[in-house]
C-alpha cells in the first residue's frame, strides 16, 4: 500500500474531449491509498460535459468501511490526546494550503458539480473561514471551574471528544459542508470516518489529501467513496453494532429520519441538516427592487440547489403584480452555462443526471398538485432553451428556469421541496396571512422577510419558526461562524459552525476534586445559615 503523501494524482488518460485528466481516485484510510476490497469502482462525470469523466474510485464495500473504522478507532486514543492547540495548529494548517490551492480547488469543485466558479469560490472560502475559525478555538475549547457547596472541595467541568464520528454530506457543497462536520470534529479530539459524496468524489479525495499535507496524523479522518445506499448505508449500520459514536448528516429529511432512528436506539448523537421550502415573504413597504434581487437569487442562484434557496415566494397582494413584472423579466433573461467556458452565467448545470431526474420529478409534482406552471420547460436541449442559454445544450445536463404561481397552502408543492431551479408563489392578503403561509409547510430551515417596516420585520422574526431568517436579505448566504440549521423538518435541533457547533462534537464531563480528605455529602453536610430575625416593624416606614 502507498502512503497518500507519497503520490500525487494518478493520472489514468488524458484522452477526454477536453484534454482534462481523468484520475484513478482511492479510499484513504490509515494514511494509506486502498481500493475497495472486490475491485469494484464507479466514475464521477463533469455535469456540464458529460463526455468528460473526472476518475474513477472505490465503490466501498462493508469490509472497506469496516478497515476505516478500524483505523478511526486505532487513532482516536492519540488524537484526544494531542494538546488541543496543537490539534487547531494542523487546522490552521489546513486553511492555508486551501488558500494556497484555491484556485486549482474551484476550477476542480466546478468541473465535477458545475457550480459557477464564483460560487464554488464561496463553498471552498467557507471551507477555509472554517479553519480559521477552529484554529484559534484550539486554544480555547473551555471548560469551567465552578464553585463547591462544600469547603476544600473543587469542581470542574471539561469538554470530552465522543469518539469515532461518521460524516456523510451532499455533493452541493462538498468543500464547506464537510469541513462544517470535519474540522470541529478533529478540533474536539473525535476521529471520523467520511463518506464522500457520490458526485464529488474527486474533490472530497482531493481536500482529504491536503488534510494529510497539514500534519494530520493517519487515521484520524478515513475517506470512503461510495454510494449512499451501500456505502453510507454501511457507515450508519455500525451504529447498530456500536461502532460509531456520532453521525453526522446533510441530506434528504427521509435519509435523516432513517438515521436518527438507528442512532436514537443507540442513544448516539446525530447531527441532522435536512430539507427546506424556505419561505420569503415581500410586504408593501419592501424595497422592490431590492425584494426582486434577493428572490431571484435564492430561487436560481446555484440553479436551486442549496439547502437554503428559495421555495415558497410570498407576496403580498398590493405588490404581487409590480413584483411579478419585474422579477419575470429577471427570469426570462437568465444566463445558464458552464462557467468554465462561458463568462457571466448565474448557474451551471443540474450537480448530476439523478440530481436533474429528481428535479423532473419535482417539476411534475407541482403540476399535479395544481399549481399553474407560468415558466419553464423542463431540461435545456438545443431545440428547447431560453434566450441566454450559452454553449452546446447537449453535452450537459441543464435545466430552465421554472415558475408555478397560484400555489396554495394544501398543495403538495407548497409543502414539498423541489431540489433544483423552482419557485412556487402565493398570494398573502395581509402580514398575519403571510407569517400563516411562512410556518405552514413542514420545514423551518431558512426564511426572509423584505420591509421596510420595522415593527413588522420584529414579529416576522420572533413569529417564524426557523433556524435562520433574513431581513431584507435572502433566503441563502449563511456565514461560517454563525449557528448554521433547522427545526421541524429540516433537522433534530443540532447546529453546524461557529462556537455552537462543539456542543454537537463534545460532551461535557463534570469532574470533582475532594480535598478536605474526607467524606462529605453533597446536600446533606452542607452548612445551614439560620435566619436572625430582628424585631423591626417594616409598616411603620409606610
Ligand atoms: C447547504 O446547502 O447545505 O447558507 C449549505 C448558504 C451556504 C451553505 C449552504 N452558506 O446558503
Amino acid at each position: 500500500m502507498v502512503h497518500v503523501l507519497e503520490t500525487g494524482f494518478e493520472i489514468l488518460s488524458t484522452e477526454n474531449p477536453h484534454g482534462k485528466p481523468m484520475v484513478k481516485g482511492y479510499n484513504i484510510i490509515n494514511g494509506q491509498l486502498t481500493s475497495s476490497s472486490d475491485g469494484a469502482t464507479f466514475t464521477s462525470i463533469n455535469p456540464a460535459i458529460l463526455a468528460d469523466t473526472l476518475g474513477e474510485f472505490p465503490l466501498s464495500t462493508k469490509a472497506d468501511v469496516n478497515a476505516a473504522l478500524d483505523a478511526a478507532h486505532a487513532a482516536f486514543p492519540g488524537w484526544a490526546a494531542t494538546p488541543a492547540p496543537t490539534r487547531g495548529q494542523i487546522i490552521g494548517n489546513m486553511g492555508r494550503l486551501l488558500m494556497e490551492h484555491k484556485d486549482a480547488i474551484v476550477a476542480l469543485e466546478t468541473r465535477e458539480i458545475g457550480k459557477t466558479l464564483k460560487e464554488s469560490a464561496g463553498s471552498v472560502q467557507e471551507a477555509i473561514d472554517t479553519c480559521h475559525f477552529f484554529q484559534s478555538e484550539g486554544r480555547r475549547l473551555y471548560g469551567q471551574t465552578v464553585n463547591s457547596e462544600l469547603p476544600d472541595k473543587e469542581l470542574f467541568t471539561y469538554r470530552r471528544p465522543l469518539g469515532v464520528c461518521g460524516i456523510i454530506n451532499a455533493c452541493n457543497f462538498p468543500a464547506a459542508v464537510p469541513f462544517w462536520k470535519m474540522i470541529p470534529a478533529i478540533m474536539c479530539g473525535n476521529t471520523c470516518v467520511w463518506k464522500s459524496p457520490q458526485d464529488a468524489p474527486l474533490l472530497s479525495f482531493a481536500l482529504a489529501r491536503i488534510m494529510h499535507e497539514s500534519g494530520l496524523p493517519d487515521g484520524v479522518i478515513n475517506l470512503v467513496h461510495g454510494k449512499g445506499s451501500t456505502t453510507g448505508q454501511y457507515l450508519v449500520d455500525a451504529v447498530d453494532e456500536g461502532r460509531v459514536n456520532k453521525i453526522s448528516f446533510t441530506g434528504s429529511t427521509a435519509v435523516g429520519k432513517m438515521i436518527g432512528e438507528v442512532c436514537g436506539r443507540n442513544l448516539v448523537s446525530a447531527s441532522l441538516e435536512l430539507g427546506g421550502k424556505n419561505p420569503l415573504l415581500v410586504m408593501p413597504s419592501a424595497n422592490i427592487d431590492n425584494a426582486v434581487e434577493g428572490a431571484y437569487w435564492g430561487g436560481f442562484g446555484t440553479a436551486g440547489q442549496r439547502c437554503t434557496s428559495l421555495g415558497n415566494l410570498i407576496l403580498h397582494k398590493d405588490i404581487y403584480d409590480e413584483f411579478m413584472e419585474k422579477f419575470m423579466a429577471k427570469v426570462k433573461s437568465t444566463t445558464i452555462g458552464d462557467s468554465l467556458h462561458q463568462e457571466g452565467v448565474l448557474y451551471g448545470p443540474m450537480l448530476s443526471e439523478k440530481y436533474a431526474k429528481d428535479f423532473l420529478i419535482g417539476v411534475e409534482m407541482c403540476n399535479a398538485s395544481g399549481a399553474r406552471q407560468i415558466w419553464g420547460k423542463g431540461r435545456i436541449s438545443n431545440d428547447n432553451k431560453p434566450e441566454n442559454f450559452l454553449g452546446d445544450a447537449t453535452e450537459g445536463v441543464f435545466m430552465w428556469p421554472h415558475v408555478f404561481d397560484n400555489v396554495t397552502e394544501g398543495m403538495e408543492c407548497f409543502n414539498e421541496e423541489v431540489f433544483g431551479p423552482a419557485v412556487t408563489i402565493c398570494k398573502a392578503n395581509d402580514f398575519e396571512h403571510g407569517l400563516h403561509l411562512a410556518n405552514a409547510s413542514p420545514y423551518g430551515l431558512s426564511s426572509a422577510i423584505y420591509t421596510n417596516d420595522r415593527l413588522e420585520a420584529y414579529r416576522f422574526k420572533i413569529g417564524i419558526k426557523a433556524g435562520m431568517t433574513g431581513i431584507n436579505n435572502s433566503t441563502t448566504g449563511a456565514e461560517a461562524h454563525l449557528p448554521f440549521g433547522g427545526v421541524k423538518g429540516s433537522g433534530n435541533g443540532t447546529r453546524e459552525s461557529g462556537i455552537w457547533v462543539i456542543e454537537a462534537y463534545s460532551y461535557w464531563h463534570a469532574v470533582n476534586d475532594e480535598l478536605s480528605g474526607k467524606l462529605q455529602l453533597a446536600q446533606m453536610d452542607v452548612e445551614e445559615i439560620e435566619l436572625v430575625e430582628a424585631d423591626v416593624d417594616y409598616s411603620a416606614l409606610g
